[in-house]
């Protein structure tokens, strides 16, 4: 009885010690289990959030159609116009990565465009499909860190219609060639003879107050460029933009042409001490300027014929704009006046700075001949 009985009971206490090794692995097996399901959780969202973020940079570059993709894209993803210089990383995860510069050549150019003139241009509609431009006509690109921050300067007065094309064809063109650009139209308040370079001196000057700028594009408003691998930008040497131009049959009018688009860097323009201000209507004031960069031993960079084509917009000759008589004799005096005349004697006045949508207006009275602003 007492074998029998303490053999039963030695196959229950076999048996509780078998359930509880059991258990134990239970246990030991879901506690397992548990541990690879929080690895396997962490991974796949690392991976993940990764993964989105490459979808979104690949796809800003690959955008068949660049402004629209892009705007929506990013209409979706408001942190990525919030942090320009950063990846958005979602709340929670690892900080934003800090982005890479642009490349040497924008993936988004299509090269050469068909320019027209013909319809009427709606600003709304423009704006509308240039979502990614902030106030005052700003742009940073999302997808990478410009090189470059330009600032385009316009000189201006009663060229509304004129303008609106320039907008319309540029904001795309710029945005795809990747440059932090803002957009400045000077115009010159009252009636007095046109003064291009002034205007242009102002834009330079005032655009520095907003923006660290270290590249300065100077475009007539009635120009376009008709392949956009023709840059913005600037380049060791001062460039000129406007070298295949429809009005000329699509060649240079002259070797030292330097009219209608040009770039330079800040130094640039500093060297030759700015553009001249007392070239008061048409004509002879972009000459200076060529003989400025020439006396202080700058060459002019300029792209080829093909890319460098542009289209003016056909138009009669501005009142008070008349060619100017006395261009000949200041063209031949540059390496004199040039001391004493450009951004070191710079006088005007702004009377109103207004940021639209595509641009930044800034309102200046620069005086007239032989008079100072008020
Ligand atoms: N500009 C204005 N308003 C004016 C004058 C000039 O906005 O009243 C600006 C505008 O950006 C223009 C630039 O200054 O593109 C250069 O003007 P311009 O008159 O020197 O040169 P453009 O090539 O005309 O525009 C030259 C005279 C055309 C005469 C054509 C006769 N068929
Ligand atoms: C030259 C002018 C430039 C002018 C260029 C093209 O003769 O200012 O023609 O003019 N120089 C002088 O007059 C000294 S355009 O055909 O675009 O009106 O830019």
């Amino acid at each position: 009885m007492v074998r029998s009985g303490s053999g039963v009971g030695s196959v229950a206490l076999g048996w509780s010690m078998h359930n509880r090794a059991f258990q134990v692995s239970c246990v030991a097996l879901l506690a397992l289990s548990a541990l690879h399901l929080v690895v396997t959780l962490v991974y796949y969202l690392d991976i993940h959030v990764y993964t989105v973020q490459m979808v979104r940079r690949i796809g800003g570059f690959l955008a068949p159609e660049p402004l629209t993709t892009f705007a929506t894209h990013h209409t979706a993803a408001p942190n990525f116009t919030a942090a320009p210089n950063f990846t958005a990383a979602p709340a929670g995860t690892s900080p934003p990565r800090p982005l890479q510069p642009c490349p040497e050549t924008s993936p988004r150019l299509v090269g050469p465009l068909r320019i027209e003139f013909s319809q009427s241009i709606n600003l709304e509609e423009v704006r509308q499909s240039n979502l990614l431009v902030q106030g005052g006509g700003r742009f940073t690109p999302s997808e990478c860190t410009a090189v470059q921050k330009v600032a385009i300067i316009i000189p201006f007065r009663n060229r509304e219609e004129h303008l609106k094309y320039w907008l319309y064809y540029l904001h795309p063109i710029l945005q795809r060639q990747q440059l932090d650009y803002g957009v400045y139209v000077i115009n010159q308040h009252g009636e007095e003879t046109f003064n291009r370079a002034k205007l242009l001196n102002v834009g330079f000057v005032e655009a520095l107050k907003e923006y660290d700028y270290n590249c300065f594009v100077f475009s007539d408003v009635d120009l376009i460029p008709m392949d956009d691998r023709n840059i913005y930008k600037c380049y060791s040497q001062p460039r000129h933009l406007a070298v295949s131009m429809d009005k000329f049959g699509f060649r240079l009018p002259y070797r030292q042409y330097f009219g209608g688009i040009s770039a330079l860097s800040r130094e640039q323009h500093e060297r030759i001490n700015g553009f001249p201000n007392d070239y008061w209507g048409w004509g002879g004031e972009d000459d200076d300027i060529y003989n400025r960069i020439a006396f202080k031993g700058m060459g002019i960079s300029r792209p080829d014929g093909v890319i460098g084509k542009c289209r003016m917009i056909v138009h009669q000759r501005d009142q008070k704009n008349e060619p100017n008589p006395q261009r000949f004799d200041r063209i031949a005096r540059t390496r004199q006046t040039m001391q004493s005349d450009g951004l070191n004697s710079l006088k005007y006045k702004v009377l109103q700075v207004k940021k639209y949508p595509l641009y930044t207006l800034i309102d200046v009275d620069i005086g007239g001949p032989g008079r100072p602003p008020s």
